[in-house]
């Protein structure tokens, strides 16, 4: 396994933060390529990145020459490759308790709300940005009234979404919460969701994910003097 890893990544992209925490979480490190998703009519469009993704979507991870798509997938091959610091429990009905949660955010909240969904509201259809962004925060607010009674209710739920160490499930919250305070989403309303949030930020493979951190964000303005 010792070829290298290299993630296409955007800075502001949930599906991408995800692996970027899987990738942390394992200790591995990896090369970061930034495919800008807004800049030259988004770089996810331009042929050479269409060719190892035709769904036009980041991330991607390369790895031995291999292209691997889907952020979940993606997570699970690293997994299944570096099985120490696991990212899925032992057993199977806890895997599949994980994988719920994990789907959840990645098949039923995140892409209702992405970018190319957006845009087709803005340019096909007109529709001013306040709804727009009512839009997004519907879906945010459907998918956590769920996800937090599945996280309350369960005592398996612990300091993480499932039990003592951080994994998928985590690695798909927290890039959905980011998202969600972006677009103005009530956080109070999910005192378990916003708790174990603030549980994983504490770790460094968690900060070093997130967007602000990446080197393609953008830089903060030079204070004036
Ligand atoms: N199901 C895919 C979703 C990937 C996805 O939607 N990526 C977004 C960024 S978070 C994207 O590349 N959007 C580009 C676009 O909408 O044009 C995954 O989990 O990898």
């Amino acid at each position: 396994m010792a070829e290298l890893l290299r993630l296409y990544s955007y800075w502001r992209s949930s599906a991408a933060y995800r692996v970027r925490i899987g990738l942390n979480l394992k200790g591995l490190s990896y090369d970061l390529i930034p495919v800008h998703l807004v800049r030259d009519g988004g770089q996810q469009h331009h042929d050479e990145y269409a060719q190892l993704n035709p769904q036009h979507l980041v991330p991607t991870l390369m790895h031995g020459g291999r292209v691997m798509r889907q952020s979940l997938a993606i997570l699970e091959y690293l997994d299944e490759s570096w099985p120490e610091r696991p990212l899925l429990p032992a057993s199977a009905r806890d895997r599949a308790r994980v994988r719920a949660l994990s789907q959840l955010v990645g098949s039923d909240i995140h892409p209702l709300n992405n970018l190319r969904v957006l845009r087709f509201f803005e340019e096909e259809w007109m529709v001013p940005a306040v709804e727009r962004d009512a839009w997004v925060r519907h879906w945010i607010v459907e998918g956590f009234r769920a996800m937090e009674t599945l996280l309350a209710d369960d005592l398996v739920t612990g300091t993480y979404c499932h039990g003592e160490a951080p994994g998928m499930a985590d690695a798909c919250l927290v890039p959905q919460v980011y998202n969600a305070r972006r677009f103005g989403v009530d956080m109070s309303a999910y005192p378990t969701i916003a708790r174990i949030e603030q549980a994983c930020l504490q770790l460094p493979a968690f900060r070093q994910a997130s967007p602000e951190q990446q080197p393609d964000a953008p830089q903060a303005e030079p204070a004036r003097a």
